[in-house]
């Protein structure tokens, strides 16, 4: 589908009017996710992502989200690593319902849609696999550029989590190990250096452990980029924990899909935490 659109669209990629009013006109639009969670850091505050898989456990989307309209979160991701459901649709149903953000978080080029507030372009910095460095990324660069989708490019830093996950085994990388914090600091500095405008250090939906409080913290003091911590997320305390060790967002996926009354604990445990 993206494929037949870039190649209808080819011939005019390279007269100036088009890249002007299609590049120059979402222009507007393209930084605002980014701006507020600078604004958010800028404040002392910390932000709650809730992650919806379009292919887990939600027996009603729209009751889902009617449940997390009481305590709203700051973003909501939609993605995962291999999806059947549509993301598009998925996401059309979300803005139904309410104007929480919501953010592209694929796990390949072939679930783009322009349907989303913004996107984790995401580099797999943690692997060795040019798939998921360079590869999906050339795959789906033109009809991001056209869509006007605000870009986040994110450092992506598989850590272990006890159990070997979808991300693992889809991306072909080899994650972290929990114990080596110094690794995930020297991979957080490269992604910075060579411009990723967020660290995300991901357990994997479903780990048995979180990310180790030590990491998170080790990444933040050395990195000046905001800094996404999720996978194992689950209780009040691990919430807690990630943030006071320096993450800036964290992401909740599964528990919430099964117990979705546990958002007004986290949201308030987000609202209590600052940086300061
Ligand atoms: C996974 O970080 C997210 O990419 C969320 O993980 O589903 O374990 O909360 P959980």
């Amino acid at each position: 589908m993206i494929n037949d659109r870039v190649i209808s669209d080819k011939k005019q990629l390279f007269t100036h009017s088009f890249i002007t009013n299609h590049f120059i006109t979402n222009h507007y639009y393209k930084y605002m996710i980014y701006k507020k969670i600078q604004q958010k850091i800028a404040e002392g505050k910390k932000m709650l992502a809730v992650l919806i898989d379009p292919d887990k456990g939600i027996s009603s989307l729209p009751d889902f989200i009617q449940q997390i309209k009481a305590f709203p979160p700051d973003f909501i991701l939609v993605g995962g690593s291999l999806i059947f459901k549509s993301v598009e649709k998925t996401i059309e149903a979300i803005k139904k319902e309410c104007s929480i953000p919501v953010i592209l978080f694929l796990g390949n080029a072939l679930q783009f849609t322009d349907k989303a507030d913004a996107m984790l372009y995401l580099f797999l910095i943690s692997g060795r696999n040019p798939e998921f460095l360079i590869g999906q990324h050339v795959t789906s660069s033109y009809a991001i550029k056209k869509s006007g989708v605000e870009n986040l490019s994110t450092g992506y830093i598989l850590i272990d989590g006890g159990k070997p996950t979808s991300v693992e085994y889809m991306s072909n990388t080899m994650p972290i190990p929990p114990d080596k914090p110094e690794i995930a600091v020297a991979t957080a500095i490269a992604g910075e250096l060579i411009g990723n405008k967020l660290i995300y250090l991901e357990a994997g939906s479903g780990a048995l452990h979180p990310v180790p409080a030590n990491m998170i913290a080790a990444v933040k003091e050395n990195t000046d980029v905001p800094l996404i911590v999720g996978g194992g997320l689950r209780t009040a305390s691990d919430i807690q924990n990630a943030l006071q060790a320096g993450a800036d967002i964290v992401v909740v996926g599964n528990i919430l899909e099964k117990n979705p009354e546990l958002l007004e604990e986290f949201a308030k445990v987000c609202k209590s935490a600052t940086n300061f």
